[in-house]
């Protein structure tokens, strides 16, 4: 992008858009109180640019964050694919990689409970290739017909344009009820995986079945997965909602603090490859879009591994500008007729040409391969490109026939030569029916804690109904998957709770527990709020400062008022900052802070210190207290109900701690100490 980019530091005057320097302070008046004029053009022109400096957000994942990366190859995969990117090991191509929530309009919060968006795109030497998927392994429905309907009902609702993001509403439930192909995928929003506690602690999945080519033109079956190095993990609801108060960019930020300082997220691209001869051997079909393949039956191959390394310059010219498309493809990766992906290859290319105003999109810089791009297309708003000669068509001979079609042996796209035959029709094949099989696989692969999580995410999300009919429809469909799940909902929703329809065959899979995902062995960038007050012991509280810093997480001290506190340099207080903030709490001694902590002051709410270390304790979190900060923790807590245990509880004296405190965090959270109401 670098010959577009502008750098006003280091422009000296400013101009009008056709150059001529200016000085558009005031506008241009007839006496200095009278009437401005018409003919001032630096006004009309600074305020027309700005009455149009906005274009129309995403029709869904309208809210993203966006960062550069490059991506590598382990190896020479050219026995599975022609794709170039995937061809030499160690071969870097340079990506872009936007994240976003797919409900919430632009300005909605960062923790809201949704699936996001996961979009890739490699910028190869053949041209570009965007992987456009979810955080979430299923999709919603089978056919792309019925995008619009899920939406319609997912989205605020339009009389009231209520609720602003999210599904917890009456006919996002009344729509799900009524289509339970949906719901394999509403569990899994519903489940911990809907409320990511980071954008770079999510899988990614490519959700389609695509096709691999070799340059031959062999074909395999492959599902896309993105697998993080930072490890899974989730926030609980109370946390993603009281986020969202406290910082709605709270994953934006979290995202541009780690790339900033250097510690970049990486993920490795894998295949679960499936040969062609496999195309009927499970029991779904590979085309049903709302279906995954477990990975306990087909193991994922590490193709690569990506980086993000580089924050956006601009958040408009890069991330809103940036037009993804699944039919962005490279020789060596094909699509297949799964009927939801067919659909999309319509829609991405008409929804850009909406929002961008103009044909020429793909001439922006974030849009454009990096490879020449020479065809004849021509002309449309905004052309930036000089087309040279009178020849815009092919075959030509004025031209000797250029730029010429290119064969396969050129590096021409390979097409699939798929047979297709059959009768015009709308319907769906017998192998899309079975909509509760996965529902349950997945249920039945949470641990006990998770489904606890899913259970109240339920509670919470169906209980909005107002309607009993939806909520009472709703819960009968969840009793096609499990009548526990479905129980355990009905009572926290008040609707009869359903006797048993069908039994629960006890199929699970290894690989879709967040609670069992294999963590990284280090602690960097996990957050760290140290509590602190006029009196705490610093000698005690530096020591876990420079402890934690050295091991590369991101420590705190949490003040009564900012600036200098006793020789700390104080940036977060405890009006500024809560406990949902961070991973992980130390609370060091000194006997002055824990009086000072228990007396009411002006200086922050009503015992936020207190509030602090309660949030940190329910939700899970590691917590760490040295001498008398042991005592503040145990009055904190004292009479608390429903919280389990002292799993991740680290106290003790000031060095003992810190080895165990870094493997808490390692553990990110004791989900051992949230409650369980199973047996209903
Ligand atoms: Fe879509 C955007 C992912 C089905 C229509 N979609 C969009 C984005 C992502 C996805 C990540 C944002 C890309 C970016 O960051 O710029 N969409 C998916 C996945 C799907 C899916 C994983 C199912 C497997 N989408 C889907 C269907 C349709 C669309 C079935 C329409 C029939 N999607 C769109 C869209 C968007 C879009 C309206 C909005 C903005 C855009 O395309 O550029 O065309």
């Amino acid at each position: 992008m670098a010959e577009f980019t502008i750098n006003p530091a280091n422009s000296q005057f400013e101009t009008t858009n056709f150059g001529q320097r200016v000085n558009n302070s005031e506008s241009l008046k007839a006496g200095l109180r009278g009437p401005t004029l018409m003919e001032d053009f630096m006004m009309r022109e600074k305020i027309m640019h700005f009455d149009h400096e906005r274009i129309p957000e995403r029709v869904v994942h309208a809210r993203g964050v966006g960062a550069h990366g490059y991506f590598e190859s382990y190896g020479d995969w050219s026995n599975i694919t022609a794709a170039g990117f995937l061809n030499a090991p160690g071969k870097k191509t340079p990506t872009f990689t936007r994240f976003s929530t797919v409900l919430g309009n632009k300005g909605s919060s960062d923790t809201v409970r949704d699936d996001r968006g996961f979009a890739t795109r490699f910028y190869t030497d053949e041209g570009n290739f965007d992987l456009v998927g979810n955080v979430i392994p299923p999709f919603f429905i089978q056919d792309a017909i019925k995008f619009p309907d899920l939406i319609h009902a997912g989205k605020m609702e339009p009389d009231t344009d209520t609720p602003q993001a999210g599904t917890a509403h009456e006919t996002a439930y009344d729509f799900f009820a009524e289509f339970p192909e949906t719901l394999h995928t509403v569990m899994w929003v519903l489940s911990p995986r809907g409320i990511p506690r980071s954008l770079r602690q999510v899988e990614g999945f490519g959700i389609h079945t695509f096709r691999l080519v070799t340059a031959d033109g062999n074909s395999v079956f492959c599902k896309f997965h993105w697998k993080p190095a930072q490890g899974v993990s989730n926030l609980l609801w109370d946390e993603a909602q009281k986020i969202a108060g406290k910082n709605s960019d709270f994953h934006r930020d979290d995202l541009y603090t780690a790339i900033n300082r250097g510690d970049f997220p990486s993920w490795e691209l894998g295949v679960q490859i499936i040969p062609a001869e496999d195309e009927f051997k499970y029991d779904f079909d590979l085309l049903d879009p709302t279906k995954l393949v477990p990975e306990d039956l087909v193991p994922v191959t590490k193709l690569g591994r990506m980086v993000l390394n580089r924050n956006v310059d601009n958040f408009f010219s890069e991330t809103e500008q940036v037009t993804m498309h699944p039919g962005h493809l490279v020789n060596g990766i094909g699509i297949t007729d799964d009927p939801l992906l067919q659909g999309r290859l319509f829609s991405y290319l008409d929804t850009q040409i909406n929002r961008m105003n103009s044909a020429n999109f793909m001439q922006l810089p974030i849009n454009r391969p990096l490879n020449q791009v020479t065809n004849n297309q021509r002309d449309g708003f905004m052309q930036s490109n000089t087309f040279k000669g009178n020849v815009a068509y092919y075959p030509n001979a004025l031209n000797g026939n250029k730029p010429e079609l290119a064969s396969h042996a050129d590096g021409g796209y390979i097409e699939y030569p798929e047979e297709v035959n059959g009768q015009k029709q709308r319907g769906r094949p017998p192998s899309f029916w079975d909509f509760y099989s996965q529902a349950r696989l997945y249920w039945n692969s949470l641990t006990p804690a998770e489904q606890q999580q899913t259970v109240d995410g339920f509670r919470f999300e169906v209980g909005k109904s107002k309607s009993v009919d939806v909520r009472r429809r709703f819960v009968d469909r969840l009793n096609q998957i499990d009548n526990s799940l479905a129980r355990r909902v009905a009572i926290g929703v008040g609707v009869p709770l359903p006797e048993m329809v069908v039994e629960n065959d006890g199929k699970t899979d290894s690989h879709l527990s967040i609670q069992n995902y294999p963590k990284p062995d280090n602690i960097r960038t996990r957050r760290v709020a140290i509590l602190t007050a006029p009196g705490t012991n610093q000698q005690e509280a530096k020591s876990m400062y420079d402890y934690l810093t050295a091991e590369g997480a991101y420590p705190s001290y949490i003040g009564v008022h900012q600036g200098d506190q006793e020789g700390l340099n104080i940036d977060n207080t405890y009006v500024l900052d809560s406990s949902v903030l961070y991973d992980a709490i130390y609370i060091p001694g000194g006997a002055g802070g824990i009086d000072f902590l228990s007396e009411s002051t002006s200086l922050f709410p009503m015992d936020e210190p207190k509030a602090f270390v309660m949030d940190a304790y329910r939700h899970g979190k590691p917590i760490a207290a040295s001498s008398e900060g042991e005592q503040f923790f145990q009055a904190a807590v004292e009479g608390m109900t429903g919280v389990n245990g002292t799993d991740g509880i680290i106290l003790g004296s000031e060095n003992n701690i810190q080895e165990s405190f870094k493997q808490a965090l390692i553990t990110q959270r004791f989900w051992s100490r949230l409650p369980i109401d199973q047996n209903i």
